[in-house]
């Protein structure tokens, strides 16, 4: 159905429902490690699951999605590097414009060049303002989009930004501090951020803790998204969900106000 995941995600964070993403990059696992990725999605209750990288050396990723659509049961999200990761096979796929940055292409020159290939993939696309936070280290994400991440004490340019994509239209806000970051965004950051926009928080980069994930849930992000740790080491899946599951057993008036 159009826009059942957004719909999905809507509805959790209506609930003050936190949640998680475990994002699998195509380019770092083989056949054999989606399965065993996707088997603990399915044990430990994941949300979703994210796919796709800022360089994609293999041609891996079409089978990585129809692994992924067989074996796990949760959406499959592509959280595109660029315009030539539109898969039909994923349900669905973050538009991305790069609302941190000035770079033309990737606020809107790469939409207009992918607008067919998403029209006819059938896929849902769930336009996000995506903002880099400045980690202490050159990231992938930071080099290939030839961007000046926001500095990370500055949440009032972070809290501005996002207000600007929302009022723009996009229904999704996405803080990254970029895969394989030195630390994860700011809380204090995600919660001024969280405190001026309505629509759901996504925020990733450098979680490798559950210390590191339930400040950022706790701070306001809705949806958090684990890679790397996720990859390097698999029973930090079950260990969040765990602290996913206990944050959302227990009432917590605090983050209740800070939140819609
Ligand atoms: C990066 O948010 C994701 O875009 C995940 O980052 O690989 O550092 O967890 P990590």
């Amino acid at each position: 159905m159009l826009n059942s995941i957004y719909s999905k995600i809507l509805t959790l964070s209506d609930q003050k429902k936190r949640q998680l993403a475990v994002l699998i990059d195509p380019d770092k696992v083989d056949e054999e490690g989606v399965m065993r990725l996707a088997e603990l999605v399915n044990r430990y209750r994941v949300d979703y699951v994210f796919t796709g990288g800022s360089i994609l050396t293999s041609e891996f990723m079409s089978t990585c999605l129809k692994v992924l659509r067989q074996t796990v049961h949760v959406p499959v999200i592509i959280f595109p590097g660029n315009t030539m990761q539109v898969h039909p096979e994923a349900d669905a796929i973050l538009l991305l414009s790069l609302i941190s940055g000035r770079n033309p292409e990737l606020l809107i020159g790469n939409h207009v060049i992918a607008a067919p290939a998403l029209k006819k993939s059938g896929l849902e696309i769930m336009s996000t303002g995506y903002m880099l936070i400045e980690s202490g280290k050159l990231t992938s994400v930071v080099y290939m989009s030839n961007t000046i991440p926001i500095p990370s004490d500055k949440s009032d340019i972070a809290s501005c930004t996002a207000m600007a994509g929302e009022m723009l239209g996009m229904r999704l806000i996405y803080m990254d501090s970029g895969s394989g970051s030195n630390r994860p965004v700011p809380p204090k950051m995600i919660r001024h951020v969280r405190s001026n926009i309505r629509v759901p928080l996504i925020v990733g980069g450098g979680i490798r803790t559950t210390e590191d994930a339930i400040k950022s849930w706790n701070a306001g992000a809705d949806i958090i998204v684990v890679g790397n740790a996720a990859e390097n080491e698999p029973d930090f899946i079950g260990k969040l969900c765990e602290s996913r599951d206990h944050i959302n057993s227990v009432a917590n008036p605090e983050y209740h106000k800070l939140t819609r």
